[in-house]
């Protein structure tokens, strides 16, 4: 399946946005938490500064998201993970709403209670959780409800490499495999889970061969590319809403930043992220749209210009919220 130029420039401008929303956070992330006298790579306080709490990164995994979403409707389904940006970001999550989350303000996605690795749109039909390996039983039953219902729409369950050894993804599998339900399972390998490299935690070098053992299509993508991704995942969404049923694909991804921000890297050969940086993907596609005749170096520029006046509006919008009132504390927490 090839993609149009729609397609190819939808998913350049997608990848540039996260890119530039990924970088912007990890600025703006730091404010109020490293104090002058405490040294890169010591501990800070993460509940400090305009945005609290962890923050996972996903600069460099740009390709799955776009590559994926590119076939994607409204009235599909994205169970996001832990690093939920890209993929909350290519499905459509409003921008505004989802940085206020991350301020924990009142206009966020959550009204501010859930953060960054907690983002709901019902009207995209996003979700994202911090339990690892929570997200492919939700696609299953998001899938589930579409098929009851008789419409077309999938679901894609996106997860890590680590969260493939986790229970619920085999549960998942083996359900919507036996159901055939309209789902696509993708795993980020980005080579790490934390600290801990897939080598040391996964029996087999690709999660694709797990496939076999659910009886569905298995296929693993060596390059971090968003065509790449953009074919395979076609193939596996036109087969789910054909009602054929599920397909795992596994990416082998590159993560720029640690974990999370504030992650010394210890575990990481020295000069790996540097050197991963080399194999950027964004600068493979723009060359590509650029050799279409699809964008000009000025309308490139022009573009870029664009989305980081769109990105910066949301930070600005998420930092001049209002916090909720503390007499809100409980409100939306609990089922009357
Ligand atoms: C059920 C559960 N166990 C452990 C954790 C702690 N934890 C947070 S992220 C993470 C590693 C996840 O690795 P992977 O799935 O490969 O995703 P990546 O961080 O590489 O994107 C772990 C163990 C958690 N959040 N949930």
């Amino acid at each position: 399946m090839d993609a149009t130029a729609e397609q190819l420039l939808w998913m350049y401008e997608k990848m540039i946005e996260i890119r530039e929303y990924e970088e912007t956070m990890a600025r703006v992330y730091l404010e109020g938490k490293l104090p002058p006298k405490i040294q890169k790579g010591l501990a800070f306080d993460i509940g400090a500064g305009p945005v609290p709490g962890e923050m996972h990164l996903a600069a460099g995994q740009e390709p799955v998201a776009v590559g994926v979403c590119a076939h994607l409707r409204a009235d599909d389904t994205v169970v996001g993970a832990h690093r939920p940006h890209h993929f909350a970001i290519a499905k459509g999550v409003d921008l505004d709403a989802m940085t206020a989350e991350m301020f924990g303000k009142d206009t966020g996605l959550g009204r501010g209670k859930g953060g960054h690795m907690h983002l709901f749109d019902p009207v995209v039909k996003f979700s994202c959780s911090g339990i690892v390996g929570a997200g492919a039983p939700q696609a299953c039953g998001a899938a589930l409800a579409a098929k009851k219902l008789g419409r077309d729409s999938v679901a894609v369950a996106f997860f890590g490499e680590g969260a493939a050894n986790q229970g619920a993804f085999h549960e998942a599998l083996n359900l919507a495999a036996l159901w055939k339900l309209p789902v696509v399972f993708v795993v980020e390998d980005n080579k790490y889970g934390i600290s801990v490299e897939k080598s040391a935690s996964t029996a087999i070098a690709s999660n694709a061969e797990r496939a076999a053992g659910y009886g569905m299509p298995g296929v693993l993508i060596e390059r971090n590319d968003a065509l790449a991704v953009f074919k395979v995942a076609g193939t596996a969404v036109a087969r789910a809403r054909r009602g054929e049923g599920p397909t795992l694909i596994e990416v082998k991804t590159d993560r720029y930043f640690g974990h999370f921000q504030g992650d010394p890297e210890t575990y990481r050969p020295k000069g790996e992220a540097k050197e991963l940086r080399q194999h950027d993907p964004i600068p493979v596609l723009g060359a590509l749209v650029r050799d279409m005749g699809l964008l000009d170096a000025n309308s490139d520029a022009g573009l870029r210009q664009r989305i980081a006046t769109r990105v910066q509006a949301a930070y600005d919008f998420g930092r001049n919220s209002p916090y909720p009132r503390p007499e809100d504390a409980l409100l939306h927490v609990f089922a009357e």
